[in-house]
C-alpha cells in the first residue's frame, strides 16, 4: 500500500551555543522536579467512562504536539509542523510565535518540526529541545534553544544530534526526559516501505531506534554524553545511545507520569499497528515482525526473539496510523486514572486502555471517533490535551 510507505502522518501540509559542558558522562542529571501530584489508581479502578474531546482552539496551522513547559506557568505550548511554536494560556491562543524556525524546516508529509521537550530545569536554565526535519542533505536535527543566551531565541539554537535521513518518511518526532532527567528520541526506521536498508535490526545506525541521550554533558566529538548505563550493546559498530531497537516509526512516545512507564505507538507497514511498553536493551521486532506476526505475511520468524506490543489494530480493522498517546494522571476526573489515550490517525479511532505490569491490558475501549489527530499530551497537571492536525484545532479529554 502506497499510503503506508511514503506517508504516514497525513495528506498534509506544508511545509551552536548554550548549554551542555561540564562534568563527567557518569554523574546523573538532576532529577526532574515534582511537576504536581500525579494521580494514582484504585487497585479495581472502575471502566474507562466516556469522554469527550472538547475543542479550545482553533486556526493552528497542521499542530503536531502539545505540551507544557513545567514551569508553573500554565502554558500549553502547540508544535506547528512547518516550524513554529505556539502558547495557548488563560484559554486562548497568544498572537505570534514563541519560536520561528520556518526557514530552517522543510515540512511537508512526514517532515518537518515534529516534537518539542522543555529540559527539567527549563524554569531556572531556560532550555528546550526540539525535533526538526532540515533540507539538503535531508536529516533529523535534535536542538537545543535557550532563553536569554542570545539576541534572538532562534539565534541560540545549539545543534545537539543530527541523523541523515536517507527518505523522506519515518522520521520519528518524538522527544521526551524522561523520569531519569535523561532526553529520549525516537527514530523512524528511515523511510521507504518495508525498511529496505534494514536499519530497525542494526545496532551500527541510530534509525529504527529509540535513543538516551544526556544534553547536560558533553564527551569530546558529541554535544551530548551517553549515559554510563545505557545498554552494554555488544554488536560490532553498536551506537551507545540506542535504548532500545527494533522500531519502524515511533511517531509519538510518553512516559506514565506515576511509574515512568514508556508507552511508544509504533506505526505499523501494511497490516498491523501496536502499542509496545518500551524498556531497556529490548528488541521490538521490526522489520523482521511487524505487530504480533513474521513480517513480511508469510515469513517465517521465532516470534520469542522479540518484545511484543501490549496490544495491536489490524488494517482489517480499520487502523493506518496509530497515533501513541499519554497516560491520564489528572485529578478532575478519577474515573479515567490511570487510562491510556491513543488514537488512529487515519481510521480516527480514540482508544483508551488500562496496562499494568503485571496484569497486561485489563481494560479497553473505543472514545469517540476523530480522523487526523497527531499527538495527545498533558498539561502540569497531567490533565490530557489532543492537536487535530487536519483540523488545527486544540482539544481537551473531558470525562461524561
Ligand atoms: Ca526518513
Ligand atoms: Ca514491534
Amino acid at each position: 500500500m502506497v499510503l503506508k510507505n511514503t506517508f504516514r502522518l497525513g495528506l498534509l501540509l506544508l511545509a551552536g551555543c548554550g548549554g551542555g559542558g561540564g562534568s563527567t558522562p557518569d554523574t546523573p542529571p538532576v532529577p526532574p522536579p515534582a511537576a504536581g501530584a500525579p494521580c494514582v489508581a484504585q487497585a479495581s479502578p472502575p471502566p474507562i467512562p466516556d469522554v469527550t474531546l472538547q475543542s479550545l482552539a482553533s486556526g493552528l496551522v497542521s499542530p503536531v504536539q502539545v505540551t507544557h513547559a513545567g514551569d508553573g506557568s500554565g502554558r500549553l505550548f502547540i508544535v506547528e509542523q512547518r516550524g513554529t511554536l505556539r502558547v495557548y494560556q488563560n484559554g486562548q491562543l497568544a498572537g505570534g510565535f514563541f519560536l520561528d524556525i520556518r526557514t530552517r524546516v522543510t515540512a511537508g508529509g512526514e517532515t518537518g518540526l515534529l516534537g518539542l521537550a522543555f529540559h527539567p530545569q527549563f524554569k531556572t536554565n531556560g532550555r528546550f529541545y526540539v525535533n526538526y526535519t532540515a533540507p539538503g542533505p535531508l536529516r533529523t536535527v535534535i536542538a537545543e534553544f535557550t532563553l536569554g543566551a542570545a539576541a534572538t531565541l532562534e539565534a541560540s539554537e545549539r545543534q545537539v544530534l543530527v541523523i541523515n535521513q536517507p527518505f523522506s518518511n519515518h522520521n520519528g518526532g518524538q522527544v521526551a526526559f524522561g523520569p531519569d532527567g535523561y532526553l529520549y528520541i525516537g527514530m523512524g526506521d528511515g523511510g521507504s516501505g518495508g525498511d529496505p536498508q534494514g536499519n530497525g535490526q542494526n545496532l551500527a545506525t541510530l534509525l529504527g531506534k529509540l535513543l538516551r541521550i544526556d544534553v547536560d554533558r558533553r564527551e569530546p566529538g558529541l554535544e551530548y554524553a551517553v549515559p554510563a548505563d545505557n545498554p552494554a550493546w555488544t554488536a560490532a559498530g553498536a551506537r551507545r545511545e540506542i535504548w532500545a531497537y527494533g522500531l519502524r516509526n515511533p511517531w509519538r512516545f510518553s512516559f506514565d507520569p506515576l511509574n515512568g512507564e514508556l508507552y511508544a505507538g509504533d506505526v505499523g507497514q501494511n497490516a498491523r499497528e501496536e502499542i509496545d511498553i518500551v524498556k531497556k536493551g529490548l528488541n521490538y521486532g521490526w522489520n523482521v515482525v511487524e505487530g504480533d506476526s513474521c513480517y513480511p505475511a508469510g515469513a517465517i520468524c521465532n516470534l520469542a526473539l522479540y518484545e511484543p506490543p501490549i496490544i495491536v489494530h489490524t488494517s482489517a480493522a480499520g487502523w493506518h496510523s496509530i497515533t501513541g498517546g499519554v497516560v491520564y494522571r489528572g485529578q478532575s476526573a478519577p474515573a479515567l486514572c490511570g487510562v491510556y489515550v491513543y488514537a488512529d490517525y487515519i481510521g480516527g479511532f480514540v482508544r483508551a486502555l488500562r496496562y499494568s505490569a503485571t496484569g497486561g491490558v485489563f481494560q479497553q475501549r473505543d472514545l469517540v471517533s476523530l480522523p487526523g489527530i497527531s499527538s495527545f499530551g498533558h498539561d502540569e497537571g497531567y490533565e490530557v490535551y489532543a492537536v487535530g492536525h487536519t483540523s488545527g484545532e486544540l482539544y481537551k479529554l473531558i470525562a461524561r
